[in-house]
């Protein structure tokens, strides 16, 4: 690291901030959107930053965080892979008194003292929105029967089960809509079209609509449904999650119908609230994201605005 404490008298030099962060891993753009930030953000702030993938894998992140707390670092922040079985490893870093910040997905812990702040996006709020467009392209189109299957994120991830109740929450006011189908694709495009692949071969022409809780498995999605003779976006409607370029460049193409943002850009937010825990100010324990729903009719005007 660039030693930019040297020309400072030492009354000024403050050391810098060290912060461990452990990551999810790399399983969608979404993610390499996120982990660009947190990065470019770190550097920025003058943060020195450790940084673990944990390939989506808990046990992973278990061991950054004891390695964390083993190297003294000044924060631990983490984006849980899964919502439960944090207490243990999160009270030991209570125990050295170093405090969590969670980004991105949250923990369901009985002892909410055991992090300081969640910064990330409602995920529940993000399901009801895609029930919400779908509710409106059914009133639009004759109020037909509708059958949709769902690929569904990490399992016991939060957005996984946000999105999922959300949305479920939503279409239960039209009785025409059904889930027919509904599998994990693990939140990548490879898992996504192999689901796709499974649920064309029992469903076949029956099902109208895929309900993805992220853009990368409806990318996958795409594939399998072309592949199988039939229109992505027209024979089947697409509804997904995230609001990436891929998204944006295949409802250019006419093969995804609506993406529902979550925005990455956490990283600057992230370095603040660090800041501010590591100088002992109070910080909000939830804060929250600003985003937008995208349907197909403004992404080639939307485009050129696309952050990540
Ligand atoms: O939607 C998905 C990623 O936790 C919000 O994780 C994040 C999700 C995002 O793999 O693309």
């Amino acid at each position: 690291a660039a030693m930019a404490c040297v020309a400072a008298t030492p009354a000024q030099a403050a050391k810098p901030l060290t912060i461990g962060f452990s990551q999810v891993g790399a399983e969608s753009e979404w993610r390499t959107a996120n982990t660009a930030s947190i990065k470019a953000a770190a550097r920025q702030a003058n943060i020195n930053l450790k940084f673990a993938d944990a390939q989506q894998q808990q046990q992973n992140q278990v061991k950054a965080i004891r390695s964390f707390i083993a190297q003294r670092v000044d924060v631990i922040a983490f984006s849980p892979v899964v919502e439960t079985g944090w207490e243990t490893v999160l009270r030991e870093a209570k125990n050295a008194k170093i405090p969590v910040i969670l980004t991105d997905r949250a923990v369901k812990v009985s002892d909410p003292s055991l992090y300081v702040s969640f910064i990330g996006s409602d995920f529940v709020e993000e399901g009801r929105r895609a029930g919400r467009w779908l509710l409106d392209y059914a009133k639009k189109n004759g109020d037909k029967p509708l059958n949709i299957v769902e690929l569904q994120g990490t399992v016991g991830s939060a957005p996984a089960t946000d999105r999922k109740n959300g949305f479920a929450e939503v279409i239960a006011g039209n009785p025409k809509l059904k889930v027919l189908r509904s599998q994990t694709g693990d939140f990548t495009r490879a898992k996504g079209k192999e689901v796709m692949e499974a649920f064309l071969k029992s469903e076949g022409k029956n099902i109208n609509v895929l309900y993805a809780h992220n853009d990368d498995m409806a990318i996958g999605a795409i594939q399998a449904i072309e592949e199988a003779g039939l229109k992505p976006g027209k024979d089947i409607v697409i509804v997904s999650i995230d609001g990436v370029r891929g998204a944006f460049e295949a409802m250019m193409k006419g093969k995804l119908n609506v993406t529902i943002e979550c925005n990455p850009l956490l990283g600057p937010t992230l370095m603040q609230t660090a800041q501010a825990v590591a100088a002992g100010q109070p910080v909000a324990k939830r804060i929250t994201v600003q985003e937008g729903v995208f349907p197909a009719e403004v992404a080639a005007k939307e485009f050129p605005n696309r952050k990540y």
